[in-house]
């Protein structure tokens, strides 16, 4: 399975000795069918690559050195377990980042590691990305993983806004060939209308773009319900019993009719009802809104609105809508019932008083924990799988504030930008020597299939397991160092025993315990957790209730997965909410839309904005260092209109220095008319040319980083999620900087 986006496409191997030499698309994968994509073809390059560290790093010294796993794990409980001790738990703070919802390891071992700690200063990639998507669903739904997936390929109408699943082969819609599945939609006569502020290749595929001005979605979501609503369009059909609030929405928006938001939109009022038209006739329809909905200054008001028009319009839970996917591993369903509802800001960051949400603090306030003196301050690091000095706001206060941690522990692959600072990294072996299953994914997918794989290529000398580097952590900043590693999975698997028993719901109720975890089979504590999640899982065999269901042994007889069929409706039992029903205008959300109200008065920014963008040979902040993923069009240029070019006096190729609030970096122009007007757009996850580091190709074309243009301030205050799209910067072409100081735009 390849572990690089969350396409989750099956791969076919070809393996020489213990080197990966081919890969290509496994044609009976249950669910991706042959398809793969550039970056899974270059598997093996970067499964070999030789930049990959192969042993434990242990600072002596001063200085990174090779170790064995018990000297690295010794430093890690001699570096943690006093800084607790004397300072509390929170003196440790937690960074996870986004592999950890492609391995095995990051979806089982975290949760024993954050409670081992009992430290409130957890960080994640969520808070750059889609928290405000889990807000909305905490909100409306009241649990906060209830995420609405678009039924790509049912649906007759798709709206998608800030999404380019051309090139990120889609996110918190999990569909091996996007592409494909887009095409498809065109073919049976569906519409789609794509929301972006550049061209991107999913805009050419598109019956319409609308290039809308940068963080502007919220109003024009706004106003395609104040239409729904203005002309008689609300069918909320068999959810009319599940819903509570609609009249409230109908207030909420009323402000926001399409000429109000015109301006602030940059689109045209006829348009916007067009739309609204189209989306309330279309026999089924989704909107669907990514990054570019989510990581902007009205975030969780947008993501929101996602969910209010696919209400609205009958079409959340029902076929060719968007649905709630029913994972194998997700809870059984059980009878409907009222929950315990989401709440955030249950406690504050300590610096900015920004409030907690799902027990994370903003990524964006990370530096000042760590750099601002006083009581509960940050003083040592656990960081899994993240590379935040690049993929955060303000890189450069985050590289300086890492250097002064009394101790760091890194678990990753590489030494980079990010892991440069430990005092232990600790590296996972490669993709082809772990065990793969989409914890995540599947609950994300537009089809329920359940895959799991084995390693391909043994574990080599001297490697661990992630799974075991995992567990090994909890233990040696708990008080087990030393114990074996299973301890930690024993441990998990009583506890979700101990709770199935006691449960009326559950297919193992009044069982005894023991005798149900002899009963596990799995070579690894991994595998047995996956064999107890599957075997209680809504397709499970219950431990012998159901005994055609599923368990490991069954999953590793289809080598190629199991498909679990189509997407269902699943309302009321996905609620969680006090009311026991979709909470459509919730107490928070409805608090936080003055400020969107204040923006229909606001005058367009006279200057540029950023935005970013994303490479289909790229992900992220790491794979510049696989020499066939890193050159020709992907490269970290500033794309600029013509016509802004022309004003600033900008020429094709030349270099520019941009301005932010944060800093400024120097980028070379690319003049094109694929991005709108007063926009101008940069990758992340560039700028690898810090010391210290051992990522030769990458080093060799680094990029610069554009998070070095945020100061960290900016902020979707809801979601605590860093505005990285619609920021306001000034450029000045370097070579006339010499001649005319003010040649700024
Ligand atoms: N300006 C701007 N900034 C952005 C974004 C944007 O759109 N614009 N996107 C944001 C988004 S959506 C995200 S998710 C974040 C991502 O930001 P991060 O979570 O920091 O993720 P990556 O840049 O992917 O870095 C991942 C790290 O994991 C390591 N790694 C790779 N494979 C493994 C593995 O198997 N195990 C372990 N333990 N480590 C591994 C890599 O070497 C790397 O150090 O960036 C965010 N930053
Ligand atoms: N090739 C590749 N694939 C990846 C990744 C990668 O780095 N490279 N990263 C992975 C990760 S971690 C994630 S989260 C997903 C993200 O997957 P997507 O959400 O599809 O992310 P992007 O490709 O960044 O698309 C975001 C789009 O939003 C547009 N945009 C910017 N501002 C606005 C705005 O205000 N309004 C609207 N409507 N649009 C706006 C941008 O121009 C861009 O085209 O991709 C994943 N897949
Ligand atoms: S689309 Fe994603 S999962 Fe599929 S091969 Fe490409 S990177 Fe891998
Ligand atoms: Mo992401």
């Amino acid at each position: 399975m390849c572990p690089l986006c969350e396409a989750t496409c099956g791969l076919t191997l070809t393996i020489e000795g213990t080197r990966v030499t081919g890969a290509r698309g496994d044609r009976d994968d249950v669910f991706s069918r042959g398809f793969v994509c550039p970056k899974g073809a270059a598997f093996g390059a970067l499964d070999g690559d030789p930049d990959r560290l192969t042993r434990p790093l242990v600072r002596r010294n001063g200085t990174l050195q090779e170790a064995s796993w018990e000297e690295a794990f010794d430093a890690v409980a001699a570096g943690i377990r006093p800084l607790v001790e004397e300072h509390g738990p929170n003196a440790v703070g937690v960074v996870l980042g986004n592999p950890n919802v492609h391995t095995m390891a990051g979806a089982l071992y975290p949760p024993a590691l954050l409670s081992a700690l009992g430290t409130r200063n957890l960080f994640t990639a969520s808070t750059l990305d889609q928290m405000p998507k889990h807000v909305s669903g905490g909100l409306l739904f009241g649990d906060p993983f209830a995420i609405p997936v678009p039924d790509l390929d049912r649906t007759d109408c798709l709206l998608l806004l800030g999404a380019n699943p051309l090139e990120s082969n889609g996110s918190l819609c999990t569909a091996p060939d996007f592409p494909g599945r887009l095409k498809a939609l065109r073919e049976r006569g569906g519409t789609l209308t794509v929301v972006d502020p550049r061209a991107t290749r999913t805009a050419q595929l598109a019956d319409r773009h609308l290039a809308i001005r940068p963080g502007a979605d919220a109003l024009l979501l706004a106003a395609l319900v104040h239409v729904l609503f203005e002309e008689d369009l609300i069918a909320l059909g068999r959810l009319d019993v599940y819903v509570q609030g609609v009249a409230q929405v109908r207030d909420a928006v009323r402000e926001f009719s399409p000429e109000a938001v015109a301006a602030g939109c940059d689109l045209p009022a006829a348009g916007i009802r067009e739309l609204a038209r189209e989306l309330a006739a279309a026999p089924t329809a989704a909107v669907y809104g990514r990054i570019g909905t989510c990581t902007v200054e009205f975030g969780t008001l947008a993501s929101w609105l996602v969910d209010v028009l696919n209400v609205l319009t009958g079409n959340l839970d029902r076929p060719g809508g968007a649905l709630f996917p029913l994972s194998a591993t997700d809870r059984a369903p059980r009878p409907a019932a009222p929950g315990k509802g989401f709440r955030l800001g249950r406690w504050t960051s300590r610096v900015s008083g920004h409030p907690e949400l799902k027990s994370e603090l903003p990524a964006a306030a990370l530096a000042e924990e760590i750099d601002t003196p006083g009581e509960g301050r940050i003083r040592a690091l656990v960081a899994i799988a993240a590379n935040p000095v690049l993929s955060a706001p303000d890189g450069g206060r985050l590289d300086a504030a890492l250097a002064s941690l009394d101790f760091m522990v890194s678990v990753d692959p590489y030494l980079n930008e990010t892991s440069r600072h430990a005092q232990v990294v600790l590296p996972p072996p490669p993709p082809a020597q772990s065990a793969h299953y989409d914890f995540a994914f599947n609950t994300l997918a537009v089809r329920n299939q359940v895959r799991y794989t084995r390693a391909a290529v043994p574990l080599q000398d001297g490697g661990l397991d992630e799974c075991e580097i995992h567990a090994r952590l909890v233990l040696a900043v708990s008080g087990m160092h030393g114990a074996p590693a299973h301890a930690v999975d024993d441990l998990v698997i009583g506890r979700t025993l101990g709770k199935a028993v006691a449960d009326p719901h559950a297919p193992v109720h009044g069982r005894d315990p023991k005798e149900l975890a002899g009963l596990l089979t799995g070579e690894t504590g991994a595998e047995r957790r996956l064999d107890l999640m599957l075997r209680l899982g809504p397709y499970g065999d219950g431990f012998g209730a159901q005994p055609e269901g599923l368990s490991l042994d069954r999953l590793l007889d289809h080598p190629h997965g199991i498909d679990l069929g189509p997407l269902k409706p699943r309302l009321p039992e996905v609620l969680r909410t006090r009311s026991g029903r979709v909470e459509l205008l919730p107490e928070p959300v409805a608090a936080d839309l003055p400020r969107l109200r204040a923006a229909l008065d606001r005058d367009p920014l006279e200057g540029l904005v950023l935005v970013g963008r994303r490479h289909l040979r790229s992900n992220n902040s790491w794979l510049h260092n696989v020499p066939v993923l890193n050159r020709g069009s992907n490269r970290c240029t500033l794309q600029i209109h013509p016509e802004d070019a022309a004003r600033a006096g900008i020429a094709d190729g030349a270099p520019v220095r941009v301005k932010g609030a944060g800093g400024e970096i120097e980028a070379p122009a690319e003049i094109t008319a694929a991005v709108r007007r007063g926009v101008v757009s940069l990758p992340h996850g560039w700028g690898h040319d810090r010391p210290g580091t051992r990522t030769t190709v990458a080093t060799a074309a680094p990029g610069v980083n554009s998070n070095q243009l945020l100061d960290g301030t900016l902020l979707d205050p809801l979601s605590g999620t860093a505005v990285l799209n619609g920021v306001p910067v000034l450029l000045t072409p370097v070579d006339e900087e010499a001649t005319n100081p003010q040649a700024t735009l």
